[in-house]
C-alpha cells in the first residue's frame, strides 16, 4: 500500500510490462514492504547511539549524526507544515553541493516526497523542463541561484513556490526551520516501493528522461554496489565532485557514506586543483570523480599530501588503461572503474581492487547480471561484440516516456553500451552504440583510439570521432589537447599516428588529428562526441566547398 496521497510518480510509471526484470536475489537485497530509505541511512544511526560521529564536513560548518537528523526534521516540518507537502509530491532542489543541498534531499524523501534535483549550471529553460514534466508545485533553491530560479518559474506555469536557504531573508528557508518544535518529526510510513526521487538525465540529445526510483533502490545500491565492490566502513571520509543532481554525486557523496556510519565531505567548487586541496585539507580516504579529472589532478599532484586517500571510484565514461597505471604508479591506488547509469541508479559493473583487469570495467556487481547480446536479444559467445544487457535489483522506469521500449527489452536494461565480454566474465567497454566509427566498412570505436592516444606522453586529452569522408565514409579523427612542451605541428602527428599504429591495429590510426586547447564537455563531464561529430563535419564540408 502506497503512502502516497499524490499519485502522480505511481500513475505515470511505465506499464509492468515493459518493466525491467528485477532481480533480488541477494539476502540483502529483501527489503520490507514498508520502509523509508531515510531511516536506514540517518536516523538508524542516532537510534544505536552513533549520534556523535561526524557526518557532514564542508568548508563552512561540519554536522554530527544527530545534527544533521535535526536539520532534515527542520526542513521536513517546513515542508509539511508550513508549505503543505502531502506525500508523493514533487519537489525541486537547486544548489551546488552543500550540507544544506544534503539536508534538503533527506528531508523531502522523510517526508514522503518526491527529490527532482537539477544541475546548478542549467539555465532556465533547461529548468522549466522538468518542472512541468514531473509538475512540480514547490522548489527549495540555493538564493545564488535565484536569478535563473526566477526566469525558470515564468516558463514553468506548475511551480508556485519557491523558497530559498542562504539569503538570510525573513522567508528563508533557515527562518522557517527555526520555528520551535520542528527538532522532530515522524518519517512518513512509505511503502518500499514508493517513489521517492526522479533522476532527470542529462541528455545529449532529445528532451531529458525522467527515470524513477525507489525507496529500496536506493538502499539497493549500497547493498550492492557500496557493500560488495567499494567495501567503505565508518571511519571513511567520503569526497568528489559530481553534482548531488547526478545519480553518481548522489551514491558516492551522501548514499554510500550513510549506509555505513561515515563522513562526507562536500564542497561545492571541485575543479582538479580545488579537490586535491580539500582531499588535503580534510584528509579524505574516497574520492569519487571522473577520468579526465584523474587526468588534470596527475599533472598536479606534486605539492599535495594525498596520502590520506585509499580508494578512488571513477564512472561517467571509460577509464583507459593508461591512467589507471599512471594513477597506480603515483598513488599507489588502483581506480576503481565501474560503468553507472542514472536509469539504473548507479553502478552495476566494477570490480574490487583485487580484481581489477586493467582496461576492462570488470564483472557484474554482486546482485546484478550483465551480458552481451546481438540485435535481437540473443546472448552473444564470449569476445564477441554487440549491446550490453544488464539487470538486477535497480532498473529503468522512465516518467511518461516512450523510450522505455527502447531501454528496457526482454526484461533487460539496454544502456547503448557496446561491450565485449572476455571469457574470464570481464566486461570491456568500446563505445556508445551510436558512437561507433565505420570507415571503409571497418567498425572502430572511437575510445580504444582515445586509450592509445592517451598513452603517449604528449597526451593531454583527447576525443576520437568519425569525420564523413567521401571515399571512406567516414574518416577517424582525433581532436587532441596537447601537454606543455608540445607543438601541434606535422611532426607531432606523424609520431602520434606511428604511436597509434604500434599499439593497436593500424587500420584505426587517426587520419586527421586536430590540435585545441580543450575539449567539449557536459555538467557530468562527458565528453560531447556528437559536437565533436558536428565539428569534424563542419570542417569537412568546408573543405569541399574550398
Ligand atoms: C557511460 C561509462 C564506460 C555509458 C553514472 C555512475 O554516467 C552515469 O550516468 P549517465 O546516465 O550516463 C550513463 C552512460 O555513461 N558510462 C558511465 N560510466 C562508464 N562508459 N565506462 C564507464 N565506467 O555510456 C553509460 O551508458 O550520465 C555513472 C553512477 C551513476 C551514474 N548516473
Amino acid at each position: 500500500m502506497t503512502a502516497h496521497v499524490d499519485t502522480f510518480a505511481r500513475d505515470n510509471l511505465p506499464p509492468r510490462a515493459q518493466w525491467p526484470d528485477f532481480r533480488f536475489e541477494l539476502p540483502e537485497l529483501q527489503y520490507p514492504d514498508r520502509m523509508n530509505c531515510v531511516v536506514e541511512l540517518l536516523d538508524r544511526w542516532t537510534a544505536q547511539g552513533r549520534g556523535a560521529a561526524p557526518c557532514l564536513i564542508s568548508p563552512n560548518e561540519s554536522l554530527s549524526y544527530a545534527q544533521l537528523a535535526e536539520r532534515v526534521n527542520r526542513i521536513a516540518n517546513v515542508l509539511t507544515r508550513t508549505l503543505g507537502l502531502e506525500p508523493g509530491h514533487r519537489v525541486l532542489l537547486r544548489g551546488p553541493n552543500s550540507p544544506m543541498m544534503v539536508a534538503a534531499y533527506l528531508a523531502v524523501i522523510k517526508a514522503g516526497g518526491i527529490v527532482v534535483a537539477t544541475m546548478p549550471l542549467l539555465r532556465a529553460k533547461e529548468i522549466a523542463y522538468p518542472i512541468g514534466k514531473a509538475q512540480i508545485h514547490l522548489a527549495l533553491c540555493d538564493h545564488r541561484l535565484a536569478e535563473e530560479m526566477e526566469k525558470a518559474r515564468a516558463l514553468a506555469p506548475d511551480l508556485q513556490r519557491v523558497v530559498y536557504w542562504g539569503s538570510g531573508a525573513a522567508d528563508a528557508l533557515e527562518t522557517l526551520m527555526a520555528t520551535p518544535g520542528y527538532e522532530g518529526f515522524a518519517p512518513c510510513d512509505t511503502a518500499s516501493d514508493d517513489v521517492c526521487l526522479i533522476a532527470f538525465t542529462s541528455g545529449t540529445t532529445g528532451e531529458p528522461k525522467g527515470t524513477i526510483h525507489f525507496h529500496r533502490d536506493i538502499l539497493a545500491t549500497c547493498d550492492s554496489y557500496g557493500r560488495h565492490v567499494l567495501r567503505a566502513d565508518a571511519t571513511d571520509r567520503f569526497i568528489g565532485s559530481p553534482p548531488l543532481a547526478f545519480t553518481f554525486g548522489l551514491g558516492g557523496l551522501v548514499l554510500f557514506p550513510l549506509r555505513v556510519g561515515a563522513a562526507t565531505i562536500v564542497i561545492e567548487k571541485s575543479s582538479p586543483d580545488d579537490l586535491l586541496a580539500a582531499i588535503e585539507k580534510f584528509r579524505a580516504t574516497i574520492v569519487f570523480t571522473a577520468p579526465t579529472a584523474y587526468r588534470a589532478m596527475l599533472a598536479k599532484l606534486r605539492g599535495h599530501d594525498i596520502s590520506s586517500l585509499r580508494k578512488c571510484v571513477s564512472a561517467g565514461e571509460a577509464l583507459p588503461k593508461a591512467t589507471f597505471e599512471a594513477w597506480l604508479a603515483a598513488t599507489g591506488i588502483k581506480i576503481l572503474d565501474g560503468i553507472g547509469a542514472t536509469e539504473m541508479l548507479h553502478i552495476f559493473i566494477g570490480s574490487p581492487e583485487q580484481e581489477i583487469r586493467p582496461g576492462a570495467t570488470g564483472k557484474p556487481v554482486p546482485g546484478y547480471a550483465a551480458r552481451v547480446v546481438d540485435a535481437n536479444g540473443n546472448e552473444l559467445a564470449p569476445n564477441s561484440i554487440g549491446r550490453l544487457a544488464v539487470r538486477g535489483p535497480t532498473g529503468c522506469r522512465y516518467l511518461a516516456d516512450k523510450r522505455q521500449r527502447q531501454y528496457v527489452q526482454n526484461g533487460w536494461n539496454i544502456t547503448g553500451d557496446t561491450y565485449l565480454m572476455d571469457a574470464d566474465g570481464y566486461f570491456w567497454y568500446q563505445a556508445r552504440s551510436d558512437d561507433m566509427i565505420v570507415s571503409a566498412g571497418y567498425n572502430i570505436a572511437g575510445p580504444e583510439v582515445e586509450a592509445a592516444l592517451l598513452e603517449h606522453p604528449a597526451v593531454a586529452e583527447c576525443g576520437v570521432v568519425g569525420a564523413p569522408d567521401e571515399e571512406r565514409g567516414q574518416i577517424v579523427k582525433a581532436y587532441v589537447v596537447l601537454r606543455a612542451g608540445h607543438s601541434g605541428d606535422a611532426a607531432t602527428t606523424k609520431l602520434l599516428q606511428e604511436h597509434v599504429k604500434a599499439t593497436i591495429a593500424p587500420y584505426k590510426y587517426p587520419r586527421t588529428i586536430e590540435y585545441v586547447t580543450e575539449l567539449p564537455r557536459t555538467q557530468t563531464g562527458k565528453l560531447q562526441r556528437f559536437e565533436l561529430r558536428r565539428m569534424a563535419a563542419d570542417t569537412a564540408s568546408h573543405k569541399l566547398a574550398s
